[in-house]
């Protein structure tokens, strides 16, 4: 069997972070497992407010303990980290078991949220993760912050920022334009691996319940790479799971919808 791991936040609402994560691993047929960093709540009372709780250093300690040492794992994802600590344990375990099939999704927004979370943490999560990652994941905004440039609004400013991610450590760099990417009439993303460019464009699909897409991805992706595929089929992929998920979204309820992972069973319609 082949196994891969999260080390995310748990998104109570069921469509982000590990749940997400676990539920397309469950897709892909590969096993997965989660170490906790924090859990996110979100609160019906005050328009959907999210609110985070961080699990302790021990607590994370024992997780990763249980599933690097006591497991061993064939490719790992990282999401929300939350702390300083979270960002330095998983990076001492990635040296420590040498995880060379490691996904670094730079969760600094959560659509719900608006703001950048834990703003004090994103260079941290660039220094220290980037150089350790065979894929990275950012959206436009992750992409701007990781690269220390101004949010890419055109294809040539995310090659731009691309360029200077992997030029950073990344060994692959996978920047989300997708809807957000100004006049443009497809879901736009791009592909970096140090050498070419490669755009992987699909039809933009007109929804709101896209919580969990990026999480989704990340995991999609990882699950790839757990199953041998080399980066770029493992994130061309992604993409077309992720383009299933987002077809089959729902309403959660009055703020929130995710993509449904299990979509691509349905296939297009
Ligand atoms: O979608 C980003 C995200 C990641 N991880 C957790 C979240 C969210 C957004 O809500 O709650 C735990």
């Amino acid at each position: 069997m082949i196994k891969v791991a999260t080390i995310a936040g748990s998104d109570a609402s069921g469509g982000a972070g590990l749940e997400a994560d676990l539920k397309t691993f469950q897709e892909y047929g590969v096993y997965g497992m989660a170490a906790v960093t924090l859990i996110a709540t979100m609160d019906g009372d005050r328009d959907w407010a999210h609110q985070v709780f961080p699990l302790s250093e021990e607590v994370l300690r024992a997780q990763l303990h249980t599933i690097f040492d006591g497991i061993g794992l064939d490719a790992l994802k990282t999401g929300m980290l939350g702390s300083t600590y979270a960002v330095d344990m998983a990076a001492d375990m990635i040296r420590t078991h040498a995880i060379d099939r490691y996904v670094l999704d730079p969760v600094m927004v959560c659509k719900g949220a608006g703001e950048a979370l834990h703003p004090e943490l994103n260079e941290r999560v660039a220094s220290v993760l980037l150089p350790l990652s065979i894929v990275v994941t950012p959206n436009l905004f992750e992409a701007g912050q990781l690269a220390g440039m101004d949010t890419p609004a055109t294809i040539d400013e995310m090659k731009e920022a691309a360029r200077r991610i992997h030029a950073r450590g990344a060994r692959n760099v996978f920047i989300k334009g997708g809807s957000r990417l100004e006049g443009q009439a497809s879901a736009l993303d791009i592909f970096f691996d140090g050498k070419d460019f490669n755009q992987v464009e699909s039809a933009l699909i007109d929804t709101r319940w896209t919580h969990g897409a990026g999480c989704t991805v990340a995991a999609a992706i990882t699950a790839g790479l757990g199953l041998g595929l080399e980066p770029y089929e493992a994130v061309s992929r992604a993409k077309k799971f992720i383009t299933y998920s987002l077809r089959s979204g729902f309403a959660l309820n009055r703020w929130v919808g995710p993509g449904n992972p299990a979509g691509w069973r349905k296939g297009f319609n």
